[in-house]
């Protein structure tokens, strides 16, 4: 390992909660490093499925301390309601397990309430957001007013600025014409959540450090995928921070030398959920059978999740904004019966064909995928546990990414138990 970001190469939903959760086996630390409870990710353990929106996929090891980075904005009533749940579960949810940034954002109610407020306002031109309050929490961020979890302990100086920005979002809420909130409402339940969570509050960036010193294993999660990166992303129809793996760094505060490899989770097709232009979009059957067999919905929203062929060209894209040294890819088995499986390998646009992802939406609107076909496979291969048991078709078209792609593929992942996966490299 020992210091390994594990980031998906599409628009989320690649499998990485899975794949994180496999390589966490061998990680003395998970760290999330942004986004927040718009992230769902899915484990199957022991046939029971767990969807994690803010506790790092590591949660499920005896050994594995989570860790919350600075990165991350928190909706603290999520993150509580997580806690308990887990707990109940029989797990250990003591501040040694996990371990949360106290630099980290705190989402409070008008971030939700202005998320959902204006979605609803902008109608058909709408970026489709999970509405979990996510971006108006970053903006906050971003223009300095927003609340830092250890800033909910302490009560006076929480309390002026409370009441001095919720009077700003009233005035925001009134005009988006969505009910204005109240502080009493806020202030008490919030004080009371930063009592609850302070025990687990600490600097993330000395502890990993020390850790890095130590000698320790330390695994970073990315949430979301490559192309709802906020700068490198469909823009605007991303999500509000850098999903790139160089934001393992910003994110947590461990310097950009401490990182030794960068591992990209690629879908065996594509999917995305929400809004913004799609290249390898199927509207036909094809889409449909990948959806249900790929069980292709928002494991935040319950968002039928749009799907189509693979596009190497983005994945090739991803390679570069992420420096991926190594590969996984996952959901081959849903691919099985087709017969015949595509592969975008470049586009057409405006008469000539381009090889890279553009980075204009009015660009990526008109352009028109170039695919490479190669005969798909009958056979279930779900169950299968070695490279070379698998069916001619499948290790060509495993042969034919890692070709394009020219980045060694280090995992293979079938269906969603922790079993069905295995190292190549
Ligand atoms: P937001 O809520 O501000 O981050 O939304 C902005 C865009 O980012 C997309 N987004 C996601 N895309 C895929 N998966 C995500 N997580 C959940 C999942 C989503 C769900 O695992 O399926 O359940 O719907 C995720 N989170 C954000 C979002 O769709 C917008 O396009
Ligand atoms: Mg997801």
């Amino acid at each position: 390992m020992p210091t390994l970001v594990v980031v998906g190469t599409q628009w989320g939903d690649e499998g990485k909660g899975k794949v994180v959760d496999v390589l966490t086996e061998q990680a003395d630390f998970v760290v999330r490093f942004q986004g927040g409870n718009n992230a769902g990710h899915t484990l199957v353990i022991n046939k029971k499925k767990h969807i994690l929106h803010l506790i790092p996929s590591g949660i499920f090891r005896p050994n594995t301390v989570c860790v919350i980075g600075n990165g991350v904005v928190v909706d603290p009533e999520v993150l509580i309601n997580e806690i308990e749940k887990l707990k109940k579960e029989g797990l250990d949810l003591s501040p040694k397990k996990l371990i949360i940034s106290e630099k980290a954002q705190t989402i409070m109610p008008y971030h939700k309430a202005l998320d959902i407020a204006r979605e609803a306002k902008a109608g058909e031109n709408k970026i489709g957001t999970t509405c979990r309050g996510i971006g108006p929490c970053y903006e906050d961020k971003v223009a300095r007013k927003g609340f830092r979890l250890i800033d909910l302990t302490y009560p006076e100086t929480f309390k002026e600025k409370l009441k001095k920005i919720l009077e700003e979002k009233n005035f925001l809420l009134s005009y988006l014409n969505a009910e204005p909130l109240k502080f009493e409402e806020i202030y008490e339940k919030y004080l009371a959540f930063g009592e609850y969570l302070k025990p687990y509050l600490a600097d993330v960036s000395q502890l990993l450090w020390n850790a890095q010193k130590a000698g320790k294993n330390i695994l970073f999660e990315g949430a979301q995928g490559t192309f709802l990166d906020i700068d490198h992303g469909t823009y605007p129809y991303v999500t509000s921070s850098n999903t790139v793996a160089g934001n393992a760094c910003c994110g947590s505060g461990l310097g950009p030398t401490e990182i030794n490899s960068v591992l990209g989770i690629v879908k065996a097709y594509t999917t995305r959920v929400g809004e913004g232009p799609f290249p390898t979009e199927l509207h036909d059957e094809i889409g449909e059978l990948l959806r249900e067999r790929g069980g292709e919905y928002g494991a935040t929203t319950g968002r039928p999740r749009r799907c189509g062929w693979l596009d190497l060209v983005m994945v090739k894209t991803a390679v570069r904004l992420n420096g991926l040294t190594y590969l996984a890819i996952t959901k081959l088995d849903v691919l099985s019966g087709l017969k015949t499986l595509k592969l975008c390998v470049g586009y057409k646009y405006e008469g000539q064909i381009i090889d890279f992802f553009p980075s204009e939406l009015e660009k990526l609107k008109k352009v028109e995928p170039i695919y490479q076909e190669l005969p798909g496979w009958e056979e279930d291969i779900s169950q299968i546990k070695n490279f070379d048991a698998l069916p001619e078709a499948t290790k060509n078209y495993i042969k034919f990414i890692e070709q394009y792609l020219e980045v060694p593929i280090a995992l293979l992942s079938f269906g969603p138990e922790r079993e069905s996966c295995f190292l190549l490299k």
